[in-house]
């Protein structure tokens, strides 16, 4: 650590950091808007000035300056506050002029339209999952650069139209372009003038009309909705959720943990009969659907490796469908199924044609976690402590350990090496944890011995190291002697999913994942393959992993 002084106050900062870091450990405001710790630093909004003593006037960028050894700073000068409400002045009229648009009562009907359709004419509504509503940009350029540095896909850009300043690169709209609805750019939008399309209208309906509402929630939905009712995160919501579910409307409550479970099953069987056959290599995870737009849009020659499991989503929906809405005496249509997901691609993936029969989808409607609060604050849930606990329905309620890890980086890797190497060899791991293949590296190889033969593995996460992996997979004749990829195409897997709260906590992801892997260190049942309520539904149902009827109803096609 470094000593300098904030406001007159000496602090101790570690080195390297920038000073709004160090200002916010201390607890000092510095206002910004375009700043966030995961995002290169561009000072574009140039409302973070700060003075330092002996610097030149007009002050330095305090988002994209380094703190020093012995650096005097000021944030309370009254040059230093004049600066920054000139800067936010600049934005409010800018936004004021788009918005002056509000016209006067006294106005001509069409006059009134003109500017209404002025208003709106920026709008892009072309894609299924991510919509550009400009009237709300604040102009930050944070969704560019998620998407152009921590995707690699680069496909919004700023423009000079005060109309329309947020843009896709491609004229006709946002569906035309190579987005692969991941949402990175919704989660750091500050506005929301980049967002998940959301309609609760659907759901409302499916209530009105007196269906079975069902809900399911992803793994890494319960260590983060807890920050939208004000709590830290990683704090673990598991039960609290279920009980708001119940509260706001949601007959049953089934956890796609279950689906994660059955997932491994039928992903192990399927990595064991490649091993078995000799490829094809490497075979790659399937269940991240922000993953398989980039690969059936930039990577089609990867399709072949493409695992052929539906997601874990999917798969419980399929399940739902077919098994449970016989078991409780229903037709397929009478359910309305609600998918509670971290991830705003997830939208995308419920209209794939393999995801329902006969006239009907398996997922009627994705929420994401953000969604689904606001869903929850709109049926009067406001107080996350006066909320009851419950548990999940069954029989998809009952989870092991290795399903919650699929929502962290490095999860389906250790959940599929867990039980493909106990199925495969006979023998039972003594240790469950696969330390190599966890954390935050944006690359993770390993090799695990299974009996003798070594398999190689390699787990990557953030679209942007997605594709250097992929690149050098592609050059390498011998693909890098790698037998098993598992790719998450945002950072830190789900926990950092484009449909999750938004937050400027530099350690978020961090925390979430923390508490996934508590709760699998928790959990007595730690392998998918012991779970016994999957176990039932194979022997009453499924017959074996990689069956016919598991065919049918739990494995997919890709298109290129
Ligand atoms: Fe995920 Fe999933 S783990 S993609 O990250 O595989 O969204 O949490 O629900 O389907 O289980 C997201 C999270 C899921 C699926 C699971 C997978
Ligand atoms: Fe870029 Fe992902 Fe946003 Fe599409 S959804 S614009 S790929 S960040």
């Amino acid at each position: 650590p470094i000593e300098i002084s904030l406001n007159g106050t000496p602090l101790r900062v570690p080195e390297g950091i920038n000073i709004i870091e160090a200002c916010r450990q201390a607890g000092v405001y510095v206002p910004t808007i375009c700043y966030h710790p995961r995002l290169k630093a561009v000072g574009k909004c140039g409302m973070c000035t700060v003075d330092i003593e002996g610097a030149p006037e007009g002050g330095v960028l305090a988002c994209s300056t380094k703190v020093q050894a012995g650096m005097r700073i000021r944030t309370d000068s009254m040059p230093v506050k004049a600066r920054a409400s000139a800067a936010i002045s600049r934005l409010i009229n800018r936004i004021r002029s788009r918005n002056a648009i509000d016209v006067a009562p006294q106005a001509s009907r069409d006059f009134a339209d003109l500017m209404h359709w002025a208003s709106t004419s920026g709008n892009d509504h072309t894609s299924h999952s991510i919509q550009i509503n400009p009237k709300d940009c604040v102009e930050c350029s944070r969704c560019t650069r998620a998407c152009r540095d921590l995707q690699g896909i680069g496909v919004l850009k700023l423009t000079d139209s005060n109309l329309a300043p947020i843009q896709s690169t491609e004229a006709a709209g946002l569906a035309s372009s190579s987005c692969i609805s991941c949402g990175q750019c919704t989660f750091y939008c500050p506005t929301g003038a980049i967002s998940e399309v959301s309609d609760f209208a659907p759901l409302r309906q499916a209530i009105a009309s007196g269906k079975v509402i069902v809900a399911q929630t992803a793994p890494a939905t319960r260590v983060a909705i807890g920050e939208m009712f004000g709590l830290e995160p990683g704090t673990v919501s598991t039960r609290k959720m279920v009980g708001a579910l119940k509260e706001a409307g949601f007959h049953f409550v089934f956890d796609t943990n279950f689906g994660a479970d059955l997932t491994i099953m039928e992903e192990g069987t399927e990595l064991l009969a490649r091993l078995k056959a000799g490829g094809p290599f490497p075979m790659i995870t399937s269940c991240c659907p922000a993953w398989i737009n980039l690969c059936e849009k930039l990577y089609p020659d990867f399709i072949p490796n493409l695992s052929t499991c539906k997601s874990p989503q999917a798969m419980l929906a399929a399940v739902v469908r077919t098994y449970w809405a016989e078991a409780i005496g229903k037709q397929p249509s009478d359910i309305f199924l609600v998918s509670v997901m971290p991830c705003t691609a997830k939208k995308d993936e419920i209209i794939r044609q393999d995801l329902g029969r006969e006239g009907y989808r398996d997922v009627d409607m994705v929420l994401t976690t953000r969604e689904v609060a606001r869903w929850m604050q709109e049926q009067g849930i406001r107080e996350w402590a006066a909320v009851s606990e419950a548990d999940y329905d069954n029989p998809m309620g009952e989870s092991s350990g290795a399903g919650m890890l699929f929502g962290a980086t490095g999860g389906v890797m250790e959940a599929a090496l867990r039980s493909a190497f106990e199925m495969g060899t006979g023998q039972r791991l003594e240790k469950l944890d696969f330390q190599s293949v966890r954390g935050f590296q944006g690359i993770k190889q390993a090799t695990i011995d299974f009996d003798g033969r070594p398999i190689k593995v390699a787990v990557v996460h953030a679209a942007a190291n997605v594709r250097k992996l992929l690149e050098a997979v592609r050059a390498d004749p011998g693909h890098l002697g790698l037998h098993f990829i598992e790719v998450m195409a945002c950072t830190g897997g789900c926990i950092g999913g484009g449909g999750q709260p938004k937050s400027n906590d530099p350690l978020v992801l961090e925390k979430r994942t923390r508490s996934v892997y508590e709760i699998d260190a928790q959990k007595t049942l730690r392998r998918s393959h012991e779970n016994p309520s999957l176990l039932n539904l194979y022997s009453h149902f499924l017959g074996r992993p990689g069956s016919h009827k598991a065919h049918e109803l739990l494995h997919t096609h890709y298109q290129d």
